[in-house]
């Protein structure tokens, strides 16, 4: 990938386990979801993340456990490699009442604001303004902790993103910008909404963007690493360009059909958790036995955090005017 950083694949063994597992559990969460909706049982939509992974794993790998984070509308990825419960996930995506949100937000709108996740969004922007808001208090008030605003490279062209990113710039703000650039907006490609990278728009903001490999974990670990220590230490923000493809359509139901076969087909073979088994494989650091025990606990895990998600009630009709805003 022309310009993109690359690893120096300064990672120990232990480590470089975790990030790859941890892909695993977003992986198998994302099939085990995208299974139960075609069934039909689950209410709203669902953007899968399948594809990249490596992006959420990487840059919450330098996080701290208090540090914020802010997301979009892909948004179950960032919940887990956070640390947020699957079991609640999944309740919420059925709309029972043990889900984040008591079953009132589904896919698109699951915060925890215990692990300092403020949400994914189903509106496309509106991350920028929440981790940059974020960010600010991180400088007046909860100081050495830092905001991470994760968000497509569509919304890149939303007012937002200028407003926000410009007064990051200006009150020198301890935030990272992450843009999962999977190079389409819906079923537009990237060459017809945007003439510049997405790196290149940090410029006229007055601070770093820097093209990623998204698809490989320790690439975005690397940088993602450079940018929340800049953060962290008063040189304010940085906008990571992660490139990276998303392996199904903008959502369930999407066939995807405007996408190039080939250009699909390249980026599959590049997908995150391939290029980190390969890793794994040719340091000598995995075994097939190792692969099988990290894919068999993923599985259990989802399938109780399913069974959780299906067997939790529904909540009370009286309920119906708690937690949403009434007037
Ligand atoms: C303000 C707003 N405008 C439009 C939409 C409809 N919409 C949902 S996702 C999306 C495209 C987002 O593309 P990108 O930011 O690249 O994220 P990706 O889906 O590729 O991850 C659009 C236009 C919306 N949800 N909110
Ligand atoms: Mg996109």
């Amino acid at each position: 990938m022309a310009g993109a950083k690359k690893a120096s694949k300064a990672v120990d063994r232990q480590t470089l386990l975790d990030l790859y597992r941890t892909m695993v559990r977003i992986r198998t969460f994302e099939e085990t979801a995208h299974k139960e909706f075609l069934k039909g049982e689950m209410p709203g939509f669902l953007h899968l993340y399948s594809g990249e992974e490596a992006v959420a794993v990487g840059v919450m790998s330098v996080l701290q456990p208090d540090d914020y984070i802010s997301s979009h509308h892909r948004g179950h990825g960032h919940l887990i490699a956070k640390g947020a419960d699957t079991k609640r996930m999944f309740a919420e995506l059925f709309g029972k009442a043990d889900g984040f949100c008591r079953g009132k937000g589904g896919s698109m709108h699951i915060a925890d604001v215990s692990l300092n996740i403020l949400g994914a969004n189903g509106i496309v922007g509106a991350c920028q303004h929440i981790g940059t808001g974020a960010a600010f208090a991180c400088k007046h008030k909860h100081k050495g902790r830092i905001a991470v605003t994760f968000m497509g490279d569509a919304s890149t062209n939303r007012g937002t993103f200028h407003e926000a990113l410009n007064m990051a710039a200006i009150w020198d703000l301890p935030a990272v910008y992450v843009v999962e650039n999977n190079l389409y907006g819906v079923a537009n490609c990237q060459r017809d909404y945007m003439k510049v990278s997405v790196a290149d728009r940090a410029a006229s903001y007055g601070f770093p963007g820097v093209t990623v490999d998204g698809n490989d974990v320790v690439a975005v670990r690397e940088a993602a690493r450079e940018a929340v220590d800049r953060a962290r230490n008063g040189g304010g923000p940085t906008l990571l360009d992660c490139r990276t493809w998303r392996h199904w359509g903008h959502f369930i139901g999407d066939a995807a059909t405007y996408r190039d076969p080939a250009e699909h087909q390249a980026w599959l073979d590049r997908d995150p958790l391939i290029v980190t088994a390969e890793e794994l494989r040719s340091k000598k650091w995995a075994l097939d036995a190792d692969f099988d025990r990290i894919q068999a606990e993923a599985e259990a895990e989802m399938q109780a955090a399913l069974e959780f998600g299906k067997k939790s009630p529904y909540p009370n009709l009286d309920e119906l005017y708690t937690g949403v805003f009434t007037d």
